[in-house]
């Protein structure tokens, strides 16, 4: 906790401190998750319903649960989340709250449930399950009342009681008005709590305490991304002074800055929070199917450079997929994943690092970096912050990606850094960058090294590296 009277020192010590709960670090790890937004916009065409449309157009001809979380698993996916009800209100299971759901669509006779249906098919493949819950209702006649938090305490409740496991809960920003032209405020505190004893291992994504928003639905993060961010970008009332102080915060105030956690911003804090980043993109144009999208699927290549600017900048990607009019992924879709898969798969198969000779001179373990373990890492001795590491490869290699990695369990730390190859003469930069955090992944110019040293130039406090390699693509 940060004390009014905090030196310099005392507060950059104090961030390099700060660590995610269990269950951001959990969620840090997936790396890949997708959104399904599927519901009555897949009927109407629409990418934003009013509420008002007629649930009898609910009705996929060949919904297949089993198909949607095998295309996300084989692309290496981890958790999915699933648009149980949009701003339109229509729910996609059965639910005592309100009528406009799948109950009065003619999709099995009214007595489908299509959150049964995925969380069963994440059961069966073993990946984790999460909930999109719409707090903008545009059909909920008691929207901007105090009922209509009841309401959604009641929606929260089915969800999280009927469905096992929820590991996610993605409230989204979106906040217009309701049937009645009211705008609602909402109770987020009781939802926070709600959660926390149904699914205490769910993140509550977005606007909720765990998980941020990165600011952008591109697909590409910050160059300079922390997790640790001061609160006052938060809640101001709630003095939330971290993540692991449960339901402390809501978030509020521009999370879109290129700067949310360097020395100068977090010199400034009244708090310091371990809030990280998901980067949410869509690989259509839209977030919901529209047949006339097919031939605008993003590229493997595209998809790529997607990975390498989210989950390689420090991120989380949520990558949405969604199920056609039928109930399935279209054909295209999954061409796109299947090649994105194999693309990442020919990039990382090999890492040249692997095996060499890794030496510094003021740090220990580092024989670590390269143990495939994000658990385990170097860090430097005393009270050195930087340190040089050399490393002398088996053989000469041709590479031009850097993929690093902090033992994210100590903390994010590193500030600055360069990696740079002997060309036989003298040193040469290959590339370099700012933040580290969970992983950094870049691309830089081809070259042909067997001897490299990566430079920690400035940390926050002791580095601690937990994974370090070298690859090649084809460009
Ligand atoms: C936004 C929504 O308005 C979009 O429809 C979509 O659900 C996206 C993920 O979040 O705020």
């Amino acid at each position: 906790m940060l004390q009014p009277n905090d030196g310099y020192k005392e507060i950059i010590s104090k961030a390099a401190h700060v660590v995610p709960s269990p269950r951001q670090l959990r969620w840090q790890q997936l790396e890949l998750t997708a959104f399904f937004h599927f519901g009555i916009n897949t009927f109407t065409n629409k990418e934003w319903g009013d509420g008002k449309e007629n649930p009898k157009l609910f009705n996929p001809s060949s919904l297949d649960a089993n198909q949607w979380v095998q295309t996300a698993k084989d692309a290496g996916i981890k958790q999915v989340i699933l648009t149980a009800k949009h701003h339109d209100g229509f729910c996609l299971w059965p639910t005592k709250t309100s009528k406009h759901s799948v109950a009065a669509s003619p999709w099995k006779n009214g007595k489908g449930d299509v959150l049964k249906e995925v969380s069963r098919a994440c059961k069966k493949y073993n990946i984790g399950f999460g909930i999109y819950l719409s707090p903008w209702d545009m059909n909920a006649a008691m929207y901007g009342t105090d009922a209509y938090n009841d309401f959604f305490v009641q929606q929260l409740t089915e969800l999280l009681s009927n469905y096992g496991r929820i590991d996610e809960v993605w409230f989204d920003g979106a906040n217009g008005e309701g049937p009645n032209g009211k705008k609602q405020v909402y109770d987020f505190n009781r939802w926070y709590k709600l959660i926390r004893e149904l699914q205490p291992t769910a993140t509550i994504a977005i606007m909720g305490p765990d998980v941020r928003w990165v600011g952008t639905e591109t697909g590409y993060g910050r160059e300079q991304e922390w997790s640790v961010v001061p609160t006052n970008n938060l809640d101001p009332n709630s003095i939330a002074n971290n993540a692991q102080q449960d339901n402390a915060f809501k978030p509020q105030g521009d999370m879109r800055g290129d700067d949310l956690g360097s020395r100068e911003k977090i010199l400034k804090a009244k708090g310091l929070v371990w809030y990280p980043a998901e980067t949410d993109v869509s690989i259509r144009p839209g977030w919901f199917f529209h047949e006339e999208e097919n031939d605008k699927v993003k590229t493997p290549e595209k998809l790529l450079d997607i990975y390498f600017h989210s989950v390689g900048r420090n991120g989380v990607l949520l990558l949405n997929i969604p199920p056609d009019k039928e109930g399935l992924i279209n054909e295209s879709d999954i061409i796109a994943l299947k090649k994105w898969k194999q693309l990442r798969e020919n990039i990382f198969k090999k890492n040249f690092a692997k095996n060499a000779i890794i030496k510094s001179s003021n740090g220990i373990n580092a024989r670590l970096i390269t143990d495939n373990n994000d658990a385990t890492h170097f860090t430097t001795t005393g009270n050195d912050t930087t340190t040089i590491i050399e490393i002398q490869l088996k053989t000469q290699a041709t590479i031009n990606v850097l993929q690093l990695q902090e033992n994210i369990r100590m903390g994010q730390r590193i500030e600055k850094f360069a990696l740079e190859y002997w060309d036989g003469k003298e040193w040469i930069l290959a590339t370099q960058g700012t933040t580290v955090g969970y992983k950094r992944i870049i691309k830089f110019n081809t070259v042909s090294a067997g001897k490299l040293r990566l430079k920690i130039l400035s940390s926050r406090l002791n580095s601690c590296l937990a994974e370090f390699g070298l690859f090649f693509m084809k460009v």
